[in-house]
């Protein structure tokens, strides 16, 4: 496979190169590697997105909110799954991919689940090159599902500018948690099922450590719009800082 070909491919937005790519950045391939270095100067940067959090918060339900919102923008959007090899694993996978049916078959949307193969802070080897594949072939908005076990997951932020935590209501000693370490690498906290007992008390306490709180229902897509302008205003933070002074 010739990397020039391959990332000219990529650069036009071939679902399949982009699909290989990322494979071959996976493994570790040296072809891989010389392709991703061809991808420089994207026209426009993407807006990364990472979405993290505990196991069974809602993260692929929030997900799935936030691709029918950035769609209905015209947005194309990349997704990637990051997931551990841990037993819970399958499950989990399998659990994505039928909430994201609906988005497979629109070809504005291109999702990928990665292992993290052992590795340590929650992210896939090749999360930050498929991230860059994805933005070279043109996606506008590139959404990171992490599976935020603690302070391992915080490396997310080296990825995407944009941290989203969610949290589940009742959660005590993870919430505990999440205020000594996550929150000060998140840029947003959601606290999702807010139809659940206790998502008061969640939403009031974390509010103490936190200034962007904000309450979901993800099935019911109750709380979205909050929280599209939430990530907007502070992708504008981001926007003016890597900007040149004028
Ligand atoms: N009651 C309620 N249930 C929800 C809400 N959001 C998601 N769920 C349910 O919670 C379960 C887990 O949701 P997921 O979106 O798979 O959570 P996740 O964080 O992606 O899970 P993992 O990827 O396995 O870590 C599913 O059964 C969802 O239907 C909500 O707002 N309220
Ligand atoms: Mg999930």
């Amino acid at each position: 496979m010739d990397p020039i070909a391959l990332a000219e491919h990529v650069k036009a937005g071939n679902v399949r190169a982009v699909s290989r790519l990322i494979t071959l950045l996976e493994n570790q391939e040296p072809v891989g590697q010389a392709a991703l270095e061809r991808l420089n100067g994207s026209p426009r940067p993407a807006a990364v997105i990472g979405v993290t959090g505990y196991p069974g918060s809602g993260k692929s339900t929030l997900i799935d909110q936030l691709v029918t919102a950035y769609r209905r923008q015209g947005k194309k959007v990349g997704i990637v799954a990051v997931d551990t090899t841990s037993p819970r694993t399958g499950g989990a996978l399998l659990g994505d991919r039928i909430r994201m049916q609906d988005h497979a078959m629109d070809g504005g949307v291109f999702i990928r689940s990665m292992a993290t193969r052992g590795e340590r802070g929650g992210l896939a080897r090749a999360t930050r090159g498929a991230v860059r594949v994805l933005e070279a072939a043109g996606y506008d908005v590139i959404l990171v599902e992490t599976v935020g076990v603690g302070q391992l997951e915080t490396d997310v932020a080296d990825v995407a500018p944009t941290v989203v935590a969610i949290v589940a209501p009742g959660l005590g000693d993870e919430v505990q948690a999440l205020k000594a370490g996550l929150l000060e690498t998140a840029h947003i906290v959601v606290v999702n099922k807010g139809d659940r007992d206790g998502a008061d008390a969640t939403v009031k306490d974390l509010q103490e450590w936190h200034p962007r709180v904000i309450r979901t229902v993800a099935i019911k897509g109750e709380g979205m719009p909050e929280l599209i302008e939430a990530i907007a205003e502070h992708q504008r933070i981001v926007d003016l800082h890597s900007k040149p002074a004028t």
